[in-house]
């Protein structure tokens, strides 16, 4: 155990010799050394390789003995170039569609937003996949002891063997201080390592048969090779990304040599391997950047220091971010298993830990692919292996690019975030073309999907394109970050881009000619086909397939929600900046004015202005839950009736979905306080919708929303903030009744670490960031203490304990009746 805080606490020495769980376990008391990921084989396929990254290189590590494979990325390797989705003078066509939808006319709508709406190309730009980079071992002999691991804490993945009597070491890991992915391997007898290496370019698959003419491989010097290449024209766009990946060997002992594409190393005592890889991408409109001198400038500065030194920085300032937070939970009879058959073997009570590893795997994924001045982590993060993969590997904003960065906050992982952030900045050069051309409208919007080149106008057919909603709640993570932050100066850039998404829907909002409400339209619920009269299949020119309906509406229920949520915090920080009262007066009336949400006959929460059942009973998305999780419109306390409505969703919804839909159900069950639906959603997920790696899964293909989200989850089941006071363990499985946390962030600029055992809690301890007044949800008595100001006794009123607090101090909550 790291001694922080709470191991440094006589309390919690008391835990760790006597806390004895339900299931037996003992709560970890090596934390750190149990954050790995572990096999005992190697990867039988891509989806099965363990992931590095430093937000802009990734690498998948199989971890073979024969042939390794290291597959990587580079973020900003993407079909295509600069371009724009944006059709002139789309607008016209908006007023007639919008009467179809308000007559009824649906799939008319429908047919007329395909023509006139939808973006063009209607699909978008494609991540692609740099290289692989292929080791073809010299050895053998069976393989013994192999071990093959990930460790979270160090972001370093290794492999180890004895192979003919050798004990083989392979590390690897990127480093965000020295921009290389590094190689290290190591034998402990001298002279054992002999392989061929090679930097192999991925295939375009615009080919139809054989040939590539976009990368060349050679070698570079008597110990290196080159890859460089250029993105693939797509969909009329021409590649303009150029690359350049480039290997360099450092050899202890042994003979090197390069001939052609092959880099040859025998009986060498240890090998450290640089890979250094880079485009011209500069921004989504700049690509003036030279790959050729990034690699040089990057392998300069790592070869400059001993590998040793590389390794260190590398680890240090993983852990900066990485050793922030923690949850800890008690292992079981099945922690120590391997990776894989512990997933396997999880009944939700031998193993509590491993909710824990979660968590922190999706705080490494997000480290590892999100830092501040890359890409955001798109669908798979930066990992991908494909020149086609699923969804293209963009940034889906219906859900899954928001999930990926629910953690951020909660998780102390704030500057994460920032590449979201920026990227919600540069979606408003075209979201402010498209709102002008597809809608005639002010501000900007952008819709359910982006790439590299942050086009904006609706795509893949007007069963998804109507979501206008996509820019809008991206929006409301700026305010988050607010919430937690209390950053007055983020919020001013922040304002200035929710004022934009505002400002166009001021214009869009139409009045409901039967009710008079101000709804979207069009609209849809993302990806979800009401049940209503007429909604038959039919031939949809746009995607060229029989579609099951259309989803077109006016006023869905999240476009509402979304709203309201937008709205709100845009005044909200009108006010908060002290600017702007006559725009915060009539945003707030429009709000005013929004559909409300409604209950439907079955008591479910209304996923449609009308009462529509659905086509597909137990659908993915559960996009009317924004507002109970990730927005805050409906809580127990505040909109019981709501609350329930959301809990016959979720009822009719069951399990079935994907990774990112159980980890979505976790936290609405959460916001319901009913931990032991949470975790049965967990267990679901565990078994159904994760790969061995613990990368959640989507439609059969790897996807990391769902791993954000569980972690997200788990965070949401140990403490909540968003009624304006914190909220300790609020959804506390029963099999979780031993724990800790630490390091936890809250909105108010509070920084929580919990303990408790036997399911109660015994002790808090509560940093203050912005010295705001502190209100904890407890019926418990307190005992406070703050260093150098003595204790304190506390009685809570209306279940609420409430103190004032001081920027950077750390208050002690001890609460009468802890378990001994
Ligand atoms: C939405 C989801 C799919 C998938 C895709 C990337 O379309 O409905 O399940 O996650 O995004």
């Amino acid at each position: 155990m790291r001694p922080g805080k709470l191991a440094s606490s006589a309390l919690f020495a008391l835990a760790l010799c006597s806390v004895q769980t339900a299931v037996g376990g003992e709560v970890e008391q090596d934390h750190w050394s149990s954050l790995k990921l572990w096999y005992k084989q190697p990867a039988a396929g891509w989806t099965e390789a363990l992931p590095v990254g430093n937000g802009r290189l990734g690498a998948m590590v199989f971890g073979l003995t024969d042939e390794e494979r290291i597959q990587f990325n580079e973020e900003t390797y993407w079909s295509g170039g600069p371009y724009s989705q944006t059709v002139k003078g789309g607008y016209q066509g908006l007023r007639e569609i919008q009467k179809l939808i308000f007559e009824g006319d649906y799939i008319k709508a429908h047919r007329l937003f395909g023509r006139r709406l939808m973006g063009y190309p209607v699909e978008q730009q494609k991540y692609q996949s740099l290289g692989n980079l292929i080791l073809k071992l010299e050895a053998s002999g069976d393989v013994r002891e192999y071990r093959r691991e990930l460790d979270l804490d160090t972001a370093v993945t290794a492999v180890s063997y004895v192979r003919g009597g050798v004990r083989f070491v392979r590390e690897v890991f990127s480093s965000p201080v020295d921009q290389v992915i590094i190689v290290r391997l190591t034998a402990d007898s001298p002279g054992s390592i002999s392989f061929t290496s090679e930097l192999r370019g991925c295939r375009n698959d615009a080919h139809s048969n054989y040939a590539t003419d976009y990368f060349t491989m050679d070698g570079y010097g008597d110990d290196g090779l080159v890859l460089r290449g250029k993105s693939a024209d797509y969909l009329g766009v021409q590649g303009k990304i150029k690359y350049e990946a480039r290997l360099k060997a450092v050899v202890e002992g042994g003979r090197t040599s390069v001939d052609g594409p092959y880099l040859r190393i025998s009986g060498a005592d240890a090998v450290t391997l640089y890979l250094a890889a880079a485009t011209n991408f500069v921004s989504y409109k700049d690509l003036s950047g030279d790959p050729r001198a990034r690699v040089d400038a990057a392998l300069e500065a790592a070869l400059r220091r001993p590998y040793e030194a590389v390794k260190a920085d590398h680890i240090r300032e993983h852990r900066r971010l990485f050793r922030r937070a923690a949850v800890r939970l008690a292992s079981g009879p099945a922690s120590g298993l391997p990776t894989d058959e512990r997933l396997a073997a999880c009944d939700g009570t031998n193993d509590p830990a491993l909710a824990a590893l979660f968590f922190q795997f999706g705080r490494y994924l997000l480290i590892s692919s999100s830092r501040p001045g890359t890409q955001p982590a798109n669908l798979q993060g930066i990992w991908n292996e494909s020149m086609v993969p699923s969804w293209d590997s963009k940034y889906t904003t219906n859900i899954n690019t928001e999930m990926n960065y629910w953690p951020a906050e909660v998780g102390n992982l704030s500057e994460c975030a920032e590449p979201l952030f920026r990227m919600i900045g540069e979606l408003t050069d075209q979201g402010r073309e498209v709102a002008r051309e597809h809608y005639g409208a002010g501000g900007w919007v952008f819709h359910q999907n982006t790439d590299l080149w942050r086009v904006a106008a609706p795509m893949d057919g007007p069963d998804w394109g109507t979501f206008t909603a996509g820019g809008a709640w991206l929006c409301t993570h700026l305010w988050e970050h607010y919430l937690f932050s209390g950053d007055r100066d983020f919020l001013r850039e922040a304002y200035a881009l929710m004022k934009g998404s505002v400002a166009f829907f001021l214009d869009f909002l139409v009045e409901h000619p039967k009710t008079g409400w101000l709804v979207t339209n069009p609209s849809t619920s993302p990806e979800n086909f009401p049940d209503r009269p007429g909604n038959d299949p039919f031939y949809d020119e746009v995607c060229a397939w029989i579609t099951p309906g259309t989803t077109i509406c006016a006023g869905s229920t999240i476009d509402m929600e979304i709203l309201s949520d937008l709205f709100g915090y845009a005044g909200e920080a009108a006010r908060t900046l002290g600017v702007d009262e006559e725009f915060r007066r009539t945003v707030l009336e429009k709000r005013r004015r929004l559909a409300p949400l409604q209950i439907g006959k079955a008591g479910e929460l209304q996923e449609w202005l009308e009462d529509w059942g659905q086509k597909e009973k137990s659908h993915r998305h559960i996009s009317h839950l924004y507002g109970l999780y990730p927005g805050n419109q409906i809580s127990l306390e505040r909109t019981p009736e709501l609350a329930q409505g959301c809990r016959v969703v979720l009822e009719q919804r069951g399990l079935e979905g994907n990774g990112w839909s159980s980890a979505w159900k976790m936290a609405c069950w959460a916001r319901l306080a009913e931990p032991e639906r949470a975790l049965q959603n967990f267990i679901f997920c565990v078994h159904n919708y994760t790969l061995p790696s613990l990368f959640s899964i989507c439609s059969k293909a790897m996807q990391v929303d769902g791993s954000f989200g569980v972690a997200a989850a788990v965070a949401e089941m140990l403490l909540q903030s968003h009624e304006n006071d914190l909220s300790f363990l609020p959804a506390l499985p029963r099999a979780w009744a031993e724990g800790e946390v630490e390091g936890l962030c809250a909105r108010g600029g509070f920084e929580v670490s919990l303990w408790w055992k036997k399911g109660v809690l015994g002790r808090a301890e509560i940093k203050s960031k912005l010295g705001r007044t502190c209100r904890v949800r407890t019926v418990r008595a307190v005992r406070l203490e703050t260093a150098g100001r003595g204790a304190q006794s506390l009685q809570p009123h209306d279940g609420i304990v409430e103190f004032p607090t001081g920027p950077g101090l750390t208050y002690a909550l001890d609460f009468a009746g802890a378990p001994e």
